[in-house]
């Protein structure tokens, strides 16, 4: 275990790396969409995860924002965002990160999330303690909405959007604060960690949740996570510390 975290690590790290380096700087992009944008820097970033996670493991897959790659047949499946949060990233908002989880059969079995910006690596392999820069954290032991400051996301498209919008105003009345951060790895570390209490979104992918899900449940949290009906490999997810009814 301790040795695919540490490849996890080192791959996020050299990510990392490329995205502090390119920050603020002028940005190739391949689309702008209503709600979205993709950068060729999101290639770039996934392309060096992949080098050095599959230079490791050639016989592992890897399934990542910008594609496959890798024995698609092996039971160590790596899922990656190379960047999470590329809106922010492209406006020069530095709330962003690189997320990577490694899913053995159907059981993600290590993550870890890098914030290059704030130098912050959350990381946490089955059995293990999740830590912070090394040090061992765990969930807030808050257990009234109105106590709570929770994040909501509203992905990207018109169906979502207003799904997000109702939810978002049945806890923005109850809740201390609600927050719109624009990372859903960042926002599920955030969870973990207790500097929010819940994150809550109506349409994500695997690659933005799967290492914060094994990190909020490591920290004693707990992660709902719904395929939707409507859209394939999109899920809603509703990461929490467990404690607080969020009537939703
Ligand atoms: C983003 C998520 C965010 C969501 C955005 C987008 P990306 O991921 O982290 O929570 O609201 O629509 O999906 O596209 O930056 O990897």
């Amino acid at each position: 275990m301790t040795e695919y975290l540490e490849a996890a690590t080192g791959a996020a790290r050299k990510a990392g790396k490329l995205l502090r380096e390119n920050f603020g700087a002028a940005l190739d992009v391949s689309a702008f969409e209503a709600h979205d944008i993709k950068l060729e820097l999101d290639v770039r970033s996934q392309n060096l995860i992949t080098e050095h996670l599959l230079g490791l493991y050639p016989d592992h897959a890897l399934y990542g924002e910008e594609g496959l790659a890798g024995n698609q047949a092996s039971p160590y499946h790596w899922i990656v965002d190379p960047i999470d949060g590329t809106v922010n990233y492209f406006y020069s908002i530095p709330h962003f990160c690189i997320s990577i989880a490694l899913r053995h059969g159907s059981e993600i079995i290590a993550g870890v999330i890098h914030d290059p910006m704030r130098d912050e690596m959350w990381r946490v392999s089955k059995g293990g303690a999740p830590t912070l820069n090394g040090k061992p954290f765990q969930v807030s032991q808050r257990n009234r909405l109105s106590e709570a400051v929770i994040s909501v996301g509203f992905t990207k498209n018109k169906t979502t959007i207003e799904s997000g919008l109702s939810l978002f105003e049945r806890v923005v009345h109850r809740a201390r604060k609600c927050r719109l951060m624009g990372s859903a790895a960042l926002d599920m570390a955030y969870v973990a960690c207790g500097r929010l209490d819940a994150y809550i979104e109506q349409s994500v992918s695997l690659w933005d949740i799967a290492a914060g899900k094994i990190l909020v449940e490591a920290a004693g949290g707990l992660v709902e996570m719904n395929e939707r009906p409507d859209a394939k490999d999109k899920y809603s997810v509703v990461a929490s510390n467990g404690k607080i009814d969020l009537g939703i």
